[in-house]
């Protein structure tokens, strides 16, 4: 037996070595076995070379459902790093109790999106104490600390000098005429406070920035930079993602009350402010538009996306806005919305180029939304997009063209390339050059 094995050894070695000789025999035909193996060696190599940068790259998007554990993104390397200053800025929440699982389907968003490299606090605001079940959820699914606040009834409810009957009023008629969230009281107490009220609250006094996040509302974009940092070193005051166009039976009277604001304060109004913006009516695109009788072309930006600067609102010419506006009872007579007091302030009062559109977010609340269409952007940013929806950009409800015409133009936050490939295409250039 193993006499026979050892045999069966012998005789496979000897196969061995006559296919390894076959095979290696130095090439006759003009191919060099060396050559090939010092090429593949160097494909190897290279492509090593790239799977180093993809994953360099992998690291720097931090993939939700990795196990990487959670560290903050250092902007001139791209690396990650724990060594990263914050902003001093919250994220703000103003609802109520039983908006819980919609708020935690935001908070989970904008946190796999980008907080959760960053750890910013969230600040819960509610004209009711939030409940237990509240708390525990919400601070459960944050990556930073959470805070919760009461709001005081005298910066809620509708103020005294309101005349009820009146008041009483208008809710009938914008029943009668169909006036979205026109029969809602608390609607309307909701778009005062965010008006006039949520930047001086106790709790956000201590911020200079703020992030508005409602409930039910999807990110679909990897930030991959820290929007507040953006906005205190670029000197934005506020930015917004979606612009379009107010329904005007909402808001009969304000722009000529924010005309009466004008003329009283003539020294408020920016020199290079976007008054263009809310105010040209012409056609955008080849699009024309019936933009209503008065000036005010209905554009706003939509506030339930904003990041701001809070002393803005804190200033003395945002302050004397708002309660010029507020002691005429428009937010009650009428059914003003805070988008719009926001836009047409931060159109009048603030220098266009305070005012920043972040275009590769990616963002929806119920029924618009917004994302990035340059398939680079969606790629490095790994945008993940809902089948068969509309972008609200290039929709004709949209104020973005006649933003970007009048606006700050458009700019470009973040180059999405590899160094390598660029530094590549740019001896290219060179080469063809001489
Ligand atoms: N605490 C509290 N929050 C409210 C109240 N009404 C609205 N909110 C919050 O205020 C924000 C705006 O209200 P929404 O009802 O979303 O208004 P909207 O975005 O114009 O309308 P939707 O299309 O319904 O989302 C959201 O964050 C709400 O959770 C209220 O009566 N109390
Ligand atoms: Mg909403």
């Amino acid at each position: 037996m193993a006499k026979s094995l050892f045999l069966l050894l012998v005789l496979a070695s000897i196969v061995q070595l006559i296919i390894y000789h076959l095979h290696f025999q130095p090439a006759t035909d003009g191919v060099n076995i060396a050559n090939i193996f010092e090429n593949t060696k160097s494909i190897i190599a290279s492509r090593y070379n790239e799977t180093q940068i993809y994953l360099n790259r992998a690291k720097v998007k931090g993939s939700t459902n990795s196990y990487i554990e959670p560290v903050y993104l250092n902007d001139k390397t791209g690396i990650l790093t724990e060594n990263v200053k914050l902003e001093n800025a919250t994220i703000l929440v103003l609802c109520r109790n039983w908006e819980l699982v919609d708020i935690l389907s935001s908070m989970r968003s904008l946190e796999d999106k980008f907080n959760k490299d960053y750890h910013y606090p969230w600040t819960f605001l509610n004209d009711e104490p939030f409940e237990e079940d509240f708390i525990k959820w919400t601070t459960e699914m944050a990556s930073g600390k959470t805070e919760y606040g009461l709001i005081p009834p005298e910066d809620w409810n509708t103020p005294d000098f309101i005349d009820l009957d009146r008041y009483e009023e208008n809710i009938e008629k914008s029943i009668e005429e169909g006036v979205l969230y026109g029969f809602s009281k608390s609607y309307r107490n909701m778009c005062h406070f965010n008006s006039g009220y949520f930047f001086r609250q106790e709790l956000v006094m201590k911020y200079d920035y703020y992030f508005r996040v409602e409930p039910g509302v999807q990110y679909f974009c990897d930030f991959q930079m820290d929007p507040f940092k953006f906005m205190r070193e670029n000197k934005k005051k506020y930015s917004f993602v979606v612009t379009l166009y107010e329904y005007d039976n909402t808001i009969p009277s304000l722009w000529q009350t924010v005309e009466d604001f004008m003329n009283q304060y003539p020294e408020y109004v920016h020199p290079n402010s976007s008054l263009e913006f809310i105010t040209d009516k012409g056609p955008t695109g080849g699009v024309f538009l019936d933009l209503g009788e008065s000036a005010y072309n209905l554009c706003h930006f939509w506030s339930n996306f904003e990041i701001g600067d809070l002393n803005f609102f804190r200033s003395k010419e945002y302050l004397d806005y708002f309660n010029f506006l507020s002691k005429t009872g428009g937010f009650y007579y009428e059914r003003w919305g805070d988008a719009p007091v926001h836009s047409i302030a931060a159109s009048i009062l603030l220098d266009k180029n305070e005012v920043h559109h972040f275009e590769d977010i990616g963002y929806n609340h119920v029924p618009m939304y917004t994302f990035p269409t340059a398939s680079n952007i969606i790629k490095y940013k790994r945008c993940v997009i809902p089948k068969d929806v509309e972008n609200i950009d290039t929709e004709v409800s949209s104020c973005l063209p006649r933003w970007w015409k009048f606006g700050s133009g458009k700019r470009f936050l973040k180059e999405n390339y590899d160094e390598n490939e660029y530094l590549l295409f740019k001896q290219g250039v060179e080469k063809m050059k001489t």
